[in-house]
């Protein structure tokens, strides 16, 4: 990710409070923190442009929300399982078919444009965990229907998808790409902190004309990543693919003298260390934390490793408190 110079270790520590926060005034409180600290030069400007531009969505969505209060929002998905994915891209692009392939979720799939007009979700298998998937109505050359710009911002993880299969595939992906960079929901170049990650999925490519369409795609754009799939297909990548896109590991948690809970495994952000952990299983946890035991990532099973030793996918932990 670029970096613009010269960022304050008190910025630096509120956009850290921004990706972890919870609620809508966490979120704001640290936003505004950011913009109060950013040191204000050229090179910043986007930067300052980004963040202001999510203060005055986020106060918007406050303001909806109060307003609906005790209102039902079918566009706010809650989150479940280690993540959620959100697909989106034109009619008829196949997003339902995803869905309904790689969850168990029935939702209604159709040779028409605009079958889905609601957000739906099912749970995708992966390994030992589940991820969430959120079909959505579609978005087209107009913009994006009412309510989904909230969707898709408060996804960990976007699937875009272009159909291989469709004539226009071309402006399929050349719109899809830019009415989310306008909003602000994703980034191609890596400058916006709070952007979305995502993957650009080319879809139906069993149908003829796939293959050449995906060649010009790419010729056309080589700065995006397109991934040919077909739900005819063994999606085993995708699910691969979508898990570690997320950015996640997966820690077992031990107590003393008992076998680790294989069964439900805790979701961390990669980068995350024993304090962290602590503080997902309790708030009042990393007071009393003294050390942990690890499993996995340690030199030696079961060794003795400090609160601020980074945690591995698949490491079992015990936690030592006093
Ligand atoms: N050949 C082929 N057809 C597919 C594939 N995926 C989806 N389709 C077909 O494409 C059509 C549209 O699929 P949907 O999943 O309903 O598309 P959608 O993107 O959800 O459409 P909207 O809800 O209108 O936005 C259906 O007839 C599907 O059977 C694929 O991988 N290969
Ligand atoms: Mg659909």
């Amino acid at each position: 990710m670029l970096m613009p110079a010269n960022l304050t270790p008190q910025y630096l520590a509120a956009e850290a409070r921004y990706k972890k926060a919870g609620t809508t005034e966490e979120k704001l409180e640290a936003l505004q923190e950011m913009l109060a600290t950013i040191p204000k030069h050229k090179g910043t400007e986007k930067l300052q442009a980004d963040i202001k531009r999510r203060l005055s969505q986020l106060r918007e969505e406050a303001q909806q929300k109060k307003r609906q209060k005790g209102g039902y929002n079918p566009f706010h998905v809650e989150k479940q399982g280690a993540g959620q994915v959100v697909l989106t891209g034109f009619p008829n692009t196949g997003k339902s078919a995803l869905v309904a392939t790689l969850t168990r979720a029935r939702v209604k799939v159709a040779d028409f444009p605009f079958t889905t007009s609601m957000p739906a979700t099912g749970m995708m298998p992966y390994e030992d965990i589940l991820i969430q998937l959120v079909d959505t109505p579609p978005l087209t050359a107009d913009g994006l229907p009412p309510g989904l710009a909230g969707t898709l911002r408060n996804a960990d993880l976007l699937l875009l998808c272009i159909d291989l299969g469709a004539a226009d595939c071309l402006e399929q992906l050349e719109t899809t790409v830019s009415l989310l960079v306008e909003r602000g929901i994703i980034d191609t170049e890596g400058e916006n902190p709070v952007a979305v990650p995502y993957l650009v999925l080319g879809t139906k490519a069993d149908l003829p004309h796939a293959a050449d369409n995906l060649a010009i795609l790419r010729e056309l754009r080589p700065d995006l990543e397109i991934l040919p799939l077909s739900v005819n297909d063994d999606l085993a990548f995708l699910r691969e693919k979508i898990f570690h896109a997320l950015d996640v590991i997966r820690v077992y948690g031990k107590a003393p003298g008992k076998k680790a809970d294989m069964e439900r495994p805790f979701i961390l952000k990669k980068g995350s260390t024993v304090l962290d952990l602590a503080y997902q299983i309790h708030r009042d946890f990393p007071q009393k934390l003294k050390s942990a035991l690890v499993w996995g990532s340690a030199r030696f099973e079961g060794q003795a490793v400090p609160r601020d030793y980074l945690l591995q996918d698949k490491d079992i932990v015990e936690l030592v408190i006093s």
